[in-house]
């Protein structure tokens, strides 16, 4: 196991953003957690929601007073295409899931779990990838409650992985999922907190525009100044990129000089990544104006999400889809399908449109819309700020996320 590097957070410099009550409804369930250290447990430091969740997490705890760590799981690319099947399998692929593959994965989780120091009162465990650890936990932390924060979209698991998860999930003390249809999939108490972005952070602060005008040159010959349609995901057949790319050739039938920026990371924990990189290239390999770009730092994607006139997350499965609410905070409006936690953050006709996850030409006439009516996309972006506010940013999912831990530990 490894601890991330991590830069400091303070509560304090939340007061401008957000409302004071939902900071007062935080720090008192700080105060009631101080006494207690607290493990979370993922499997990448680096990539992907679950790492950017745990980024600003881990530090804003700790700065409440609520002594916490973060430890990553050490394993490889074996491992990783072991959960990667499971991650699928959950979210409703017919991915394989051998005895050898299950043997993996017990033997890096319970090594890792050998690991972790005895001093924990409460353990987070994130995603499938570290649940193995749990019967290793439970002989060297008897006394500490065990929660599994599910990220994933639970609406139509296949059976033979669900029922593999199920066999470490239904043992855990407590659940969290990101949409109350995934709670009950598995039979453990579970509650729902929403996930979040930190408006702090490097991806969502706001930029000056001297950084913004140098991020435009690193972008180049990608232009803030012609129309231009984003997606920032990684690449991972969930996200479907191939989708965007029909939504945007549609669209393009109609704005003549209309960009696409496709921008996604390779997680450390992804084996799928390099591969639907290399056919989402080919398939736009000869369209100059499709721009697909790899590992941009958060600056840059900050930027690309406050250039682009409309982002599109035409998923086909979404636990919640941070890159939702991290475009709607930049006032940019989203097309998005209705899937996962998309429509929690998407009102349709209010920061966005929402649009059926297989229907790309629908995706495709919506962006339409959005780039003929400059007045709509404004009053979208103002009204996508202002629920992002309301529901979407960090001091409420801590204090969720807080509230939970209370009662696990009651
Ligand atoms: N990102 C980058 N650079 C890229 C591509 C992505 O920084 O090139 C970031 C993106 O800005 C966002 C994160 O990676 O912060 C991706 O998060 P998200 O859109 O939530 O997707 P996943 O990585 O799939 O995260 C998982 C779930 C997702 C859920 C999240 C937190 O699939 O649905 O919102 O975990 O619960």
């Amino acid at each position: 196991m490894h601890a991330p590097a991590l830069s400091d957070r303070s509560i304090e410099a939340y007061a401008d953003t957000v409302e004071a009550e939902q900071l007062d409804r935080l720090r008192s369930f700080a105060e009631e957690l101080e006494d207690d250290r607290i493990l979370h447990v993922n499997s990448t430091a680096t990539g992907g929601g679950v790492a950017e969740l745990l980024r600003s997490i881990v530090p804003l705890c700790n700065d409440l007073g609520v002594d916490t760590d973060w430890l990553v799981l050490d394993a490889d690319d074996e491992f990783f295409a072991v959960t990667k099947s499971i991650h699928n399998g959950l979210q409703g692929d017919d991915a394989p899931l051998t005895d050898p593959m299950k043997a993996t994965y017990r033997s890096v989780t319970e090594r890792n779990a050998a690991e972790v120091d005895d001093e924990y009162d409460l353990v987070v465990l994130h995603d499938p990838q570290p649940l193995g650890m749990i019967d290793r936990l439970r002989e060297r932390l008897p006394d500490a409650p065990i929660v599994w924060r599910c990220h994933i979209d639970l609406t139509d698991p296949s059976p033979d992985h669900l029922a593999f998860v199920t066999e470490y999930a239904s043992r855990v003390d407590h659940a969290i999922a990101s949409r109350s249809d995934y709670a009950g999939v598995i039979d453990v108490p579970t509650r729902v907190v929403h996930p979040s972005i930190d408006p702090l952070s490097e991806k969502n602060r706001s930029l000056d525009e001297a950084t913004v005008s140098s991020e435009r040159d690193r972008l180049y010959p990608l232009s803030f100044d012609a129309p231009l349609v984003a997606q920032v995901s990684r690449f991972d057949p969930w996200k479907d990129q191939f989708g965007t790319l029909a939504a945007f050739r549609r669209a393009r039938d109609e704005i003549p000089g209309l960009q696409l920026a496709l921008a996604g990371a390779m997680a450390g924990d992804d084996p799928e990544a390099l591969e639907v990189y290399e056919r989402v290239a080919k398939d736009a390999a000869g369209e100059p104006h499709v721009h697909v770009l790899t590992d941009l730092p958060d600056t840059t994607i900050n930027a690309l999400q406050r250039g682009a006139d409309v982002v599109v997350q035409k998923s086909l499965r979404e636990g919640f889809g941070l890159v939702v609410s991290e475009a709607l905070w930049k006032r940019t409006p989203v097309v998005g399908s209705t899937v996962g936690g998309i429509p929690l953050q998407i009102e349709d006709g209010r920061t966005g449109h929402l649009v059926d996850p297989d229907d790309a030409q629908a995706a495709g006439a919506r962006v339409v819309d959005l780039l003929d009516d400059d007045d709509r996309r404004r009053t979208f972006g103002a009204n996508g700020r202002e629920h992002v506010r309301d529901r979407f940013l960090l001091p409420r999912q801590i204090a969720d996320l807080f509230d939970v831990l209370l009662d696990v530990l009651d």
